[in-house]
C-alpha cells in the first residue's frame, strides 16, 4: 500500500483532492458572476457583450449552490468514510468515486457552456415554462447520476465494514455520511423524474406542452432536501470535528444519530413550503406539509442543544464560571474552529428566518422578495460555506501530507471576517429591503421611478458593496487554497471526535436503514399521493416553452 506520512492512501487523497479543488474552481467562477450581478442590480455597471443579468444569475446559482456544494460534500464525505471505515477506500468505492467525478464533470462542463451560450438562462431552479436547451437538462442528469455513483460507493464501503466488524456500531462519521447520501438519493429521484419525463421530451419538442405545477412540485420534492444535503455535512463537522478541535468529547452519539434520522424522515415531504402561494394545491396539503416542515426544525434545535452542551461542559471542565464564561475557553485563534463557529452563530438568525418563511401568513409577506435571497445567503452561503472553508484548512493538509502554519490560521481568520462583514451588509440589506417588497430575481430597475422602488435603491447599493466585499473573500479563499497546497510537508491530524463516556448507549435500531427508508417512503406517500394525483388528472392544460 502506498501511503503518505499520515496514513491516507495516495489514491484516496487524489480522489478527495480532485473534488475539493473542482469545488473551489466553481466557487471562483460563481463568485465572478455574483460580483457582476450585484453591481448590475445596484446600478453601478451595465453588462458588456450582450451578457444578460439572468444569464449571470443562472451561472452564479448553478456554480455556487449546485456545483461547489456537491463536489465539496462528496470529497469531504469520502475522506471521512475512508478515515473511519478501515483507513482506506475499497477499490470499488474508489472507482465509483472516479466514475461519479467523471460523469459530474462532463455534466458541469456541458451545462456551463450552455449557460455561457445563453441557451440555459433558466436560473438554478430551472422552472418551467422557462425552457433551456435539452443538452442543459441532459447535463444536469449527468451530474445527478454521477453523484449517485459516489453515494453507492459509500454505501458499499459501509456494508463491507459491517460485514467484517460484526455487531459493532458503525463509526459516527460513516453513519452520517450514509444518511446524507441516502437523503440525496431519495430526493434526487424527484428531479430525475422531472428532467427525464418532463423537461427533456418538452425541450426536444417531442411534446408541445408541460405540466408546470407538476414540474415545480417534483422540483421542490428535491429542492428542500437539497438544502439539508448542504447542511448535513456541516453538521458532521459541528458534531464530530469541532469537539475534537476544542479538546472536548462528542456530547451524545445517540442524539447525533437521531437528529440525522429525523432529517432523513422529515426533509422530503415538505416541498410545498416553497409553493405556498401557488394555486393548484389545496390548503389542506399545504397545511400538512407545513406541519412536517416544523418537524424538520426539531433536529436543528437538537443540534443547537448538543453544541451548547459540548461547549459549556468543556468550558466548565476548564474552570469557566458564570453563564457565558465558557465562551472565553474556546480556541478563537484556531481557524479550524473559528470559521465553522461563525457559521453556527449565523445559523441562529438564519434558521429563525426559515421559521418565518415556513409560517403560512408570513410567507405571503416575504415570498419572491429579496428576503428569501437574504435567507439563503445566511444559511447555505454563510453557515454552510464558512463550515466548508473551515474544513478545508485541515482537510487539504491532512490528505496532502502538509501542515497548517500559524500564518495560515491568521489568513483563514481574516478570510472569515471578510466574509462575515460582506454578508452582514449584503444579507442584512436583502432582508430589510425584502420586507419593503423589493422582488428577488430582478435586474436593475426603478419601476418607472415608482416611490417604493426609489426607497429600495440605497439598499441595493449596500447589497452591491457587500457583494464586492464577498468577492474579495472568494479571492482570499482561493489564495489560501494555493498556500495550503504549497505548505511545508508534515503531518496534519484528521480531527475525529470521540464520544463522551457519560453518553447513553445508542439503540441498535438507529442502524436499521430498512426501517427508516420504509418510514420515509410512507411519509412521502402521505404528503404527495393525493396532490400529485390531482395535478396529473387535472384540467390537462400545459404550457408551451418560453425562452428569455
Ligand atoms: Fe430555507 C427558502 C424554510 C433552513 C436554504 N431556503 C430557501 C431557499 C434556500 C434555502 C436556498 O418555509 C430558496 C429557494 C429558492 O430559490 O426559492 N429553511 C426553512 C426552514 C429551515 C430552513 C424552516 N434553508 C434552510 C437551510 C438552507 C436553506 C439550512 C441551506 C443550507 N426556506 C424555508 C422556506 C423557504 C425557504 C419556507 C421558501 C420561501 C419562499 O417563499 O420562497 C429550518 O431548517 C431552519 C432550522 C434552524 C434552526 C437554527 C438552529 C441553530 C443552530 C446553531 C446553534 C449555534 C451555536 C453557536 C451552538 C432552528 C443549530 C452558539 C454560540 C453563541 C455565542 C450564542
Ligand atoms: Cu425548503
Amino acid at each position: 500500500m502506498e501511503t503518505d506520512a499520515k496514513g491516507f492512501d495516495r489514491r484516496d487523497s487524489a480522489l478527495i483532492l480532485a473534488h475539493i479543488l473542482f469545488a473551489f474552481f466553481a466557487l471562483f467562477l460563481g463568485g465572478v458572476a455574483g460580483l457582476l450581478q450585484g453591481l448590475v442590480r445596484g446600478g453601478q455597471i451595465t453588462l458588456p457583450a450582450g451578457i444578460g443579468y439572468y444569464q449571470l444569475l443562472t451561472a452564479h446559482g448553478v456554480l455556487m449552490a449546485l456545483v461547489f456544494t456537491t463536489y465539496f460534500i462528496i470529497g469531504f464525505l469520502y475522506s471521512g468514510v475512508a478515515k473511519s471505515l478501515g483507513g482506506q477506500l475499497l477499490p470499488v468505492a474508489r472507482s465509483l468515486g472516479w466514475i461519479g467525478y467523471a460523469l459530474m464533470t462532463v455534466g458541469v462542463a456541458v451545462g456551463t457552456v450552455m449557460i455561457l451560450l445563453n441557451k440555459a438562462t433558466v436560473l438554478y431552479t430551472f422552472y418551467a415554462p422557462m425552457m433551456a436547451s435539452p443538452w442543459y437538462y441532459i447535463a444536469l442528469a449527468l451530474v445527478v447520476v454521477g453523484s449517485w455513483m459516489s453515494g453507492i460507493g459509500m454505501f458499499i464501503q459501509l456494508r463491507y465494514w459491517k460485514k467484517t466488524n460484526g455487531a459493532k456500531l458503525s463509526p459516527l462519521f460513516a453513519f452520517m455520511s450514509v444518511a446524507t447520501m441516502l437523503l440525496w438519493l431519495i430526493a434526487t429521484l424527484g428531479v430525475a423524474v422531472e428532467v427525464l419525463f418532463q423537461l427533456i421530451p418538452w425541450s426536444f419538442g417531442w411534446v408541445e406542452t408541460i405540466n408546470v405545477e407538476l414540474s415545480r412540485t417534483l422540483f421542490w420534492y428535491f429542492g428542500h432536501p437539497l438544502v439539508y444535503f448542504w447542511l448535513l455535512p456541516a453538521y458532521i463537522c459541528w458534531y464530530i470535528v469541532i469537539p475534537k478541535i476544542i479538546g472536548a468529547k462528542v456530547f451524545s452519539d445517540a442524539l447525533a444519530r437521531l437528529s440525522f434520522i429525523m432529517f432523513l424522515l422529515f426533509s422530503i415531504p415538505v416541498g410545498f413550503h416553497h409553493q405556498l402561494t401557488e394555486p393548484g394545491i389545496s390548503p389542506t396539503w399545504k397545511y400538512i406539509q407545513v406541519v412536517l416542515t416544523f418537524m424538520v426544525v426539531i433536529p436543528s434545535l437538537m443540534t443547537a442543544f448538543s453544541l451548547f452542551a459540548t461547549f459549556e461542559t468543556h468550558g466548565r471542565s476548564l474552570g469557566a464560571k458564570g453563564l457565558f464564561g465558557w465562551l472565553k475557553k474556546l480556541p478563537w485563534k484556531d481557524v479550524r474552529f473559528f470559521a465553522p463557529f461563525m457559521g453556527m452563530l449565523i445559523f441562529i438568525p438564519a434558521g429563525a428566518g426559515g421559521i418565518v418563511n415556513a409560517s403560512n401568513q408570513m410567507n405571503v409577506v416575504i415570498h419572491n422578495t429579496l428576503w428569501v435571497t437574504g435567507h439563503f445567503h445566511l444559511t447555505v452561503a454563510t453557515s454552510v460555506a464558512l463550515t466548508f472553508f473551515g474544513i478545508t484548512y485541515w482537510l487539504i493538509p491532512a490528505i496532502t501530507g502538509r501542515v497548517l502554519t500559524p500564518l495560515m490560521h491568521k489568513m483563514g481568520i481574516a478570510q472569515t471576517i471578510t466574509w462575515l462583514v460582506g454578508m452582514f451588509f449584503m444579507s442584512g440589506s436583502m432582508h430589510t429591503v425584502g420586507l419593503l417588497g423589493s422582488p428577488r430575481r430582478t435586474a436593475y430597475t426603478t419601476y418607472q421611478d415608482h416611490p417604493d422602488a426609489i426607497l429600495w435603491m440605497p439598499y441595493h447599493v449596500v447589497m452591491a458593496i457587500g457583494g464586492t466585499i464577498l468577492f474579495i473573500g472568494v479571492i482570499m479563499m482561493i489564495v489560501n487554497i494555493v498556500m495550503l497546497l504549497r505548505a511545508p510537508k508534515g503531518y496534519t491530524e484528521y480531527p475525529l471526535g470521540e464520544v463522551s463516556q457519560y453518553a447513553e448507549t445508542t439503540p441498535a435500531i438507529f442502524e436499521r436503514w430498512g426501517v427508516w427508508i420504509s418510514v420515509v417512503v410512507v411519509l412521502i406517500l402521505i404528503a404527495y399521493t393525493v396532490p400529485v394525483t390531482d395535478m396529473i388528472s387535472g384540467s390537462g392544460v400545459g404550457s408551451k416553452g418560453f425562452v428569455t
